[in-house]
């Protein structure tokens, strides 16, 4: 029981925290004994998915591929935690029902960082590019945030630092 796996999916705006929690929350899982393997958006766009741009249907597949692969670590028995904008809802609820025809459990968190607060910490000077026409179709600026309807779980900026948002999804998954 204690290797069963899951999918915790962080989704969100582009620097909302998704990946500041996700490692932080892999780390606790980790350290745990429970085994853990973060899978980035951004990291998985430099190799499994150095084929896709952010076209709607580029942002589909991504997702798709994402969902696939963290449902088979799930299978193998580890929490795969997925850090992905994943701006739609139709992409997100297919990797919802894949994991459900598999008997996998599924955790949807949304990290709800205002794009205002995102925006102002523009970690990458992203938001500027997109701002200033250099960047087309950014999330959150020309293109849409389809807002979670049922999330496990909501994380917002008054809920404390990041390791303390993984500290709440940690709840979640040790709850029975
Ligand atoms: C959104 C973009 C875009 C556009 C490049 N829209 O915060 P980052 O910079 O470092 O990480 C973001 C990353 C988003 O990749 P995902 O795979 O998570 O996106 S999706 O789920 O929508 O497929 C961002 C950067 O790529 N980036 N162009 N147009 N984010």
């Amino acid at each position: 029981r204690a290797t069963r796996g899951m999918t915790v999916w962080l989704t969100g705006l582009s620097a909302s925290g998704k990946s500041t929690i996700a490692t932080e929350l892999e780390r606790r899982l980790v350290a745990a004994g429970r085994p853990a393997y973060l899978l980035d958006g951004d990291n998985l766009r430099h190799g499994l998915n150095a084929d896709l741009r952010f076209s709607p249907r580029d942002r589909a597949e991504n997702v798709r591929r994402v969902g696939e692969v963290a449902q088979l670590f799930a299978d193998a028995g580890v929490v795969a935690v997925v850090s992905l904008i994943s701006p739609y809802r139709a992409d997100r609820e297919l990797v919802r029902a894949r994991h459900a025809a598999a008997g996998l459990a599924f955790l949807e968190v949304f990290v709800d960082t205002p794009v205002e607060v995102c925006e102002a910490r523009d970690p990458k000077g992203m938001y500027a590019r997109a701002r200033a026409g250099e960047i087309r179709g950014f999330t959150g600026i020309d293109d849409p945030y389809e807002v979670p309807v049922e999330p496990a779980l909501v994380l917002r900026p008054e809920d404390g630092d990041p390791a303390t948002m993984a500290a709440k999804v940690l709840d979640l998954l040790n709850r029975p």
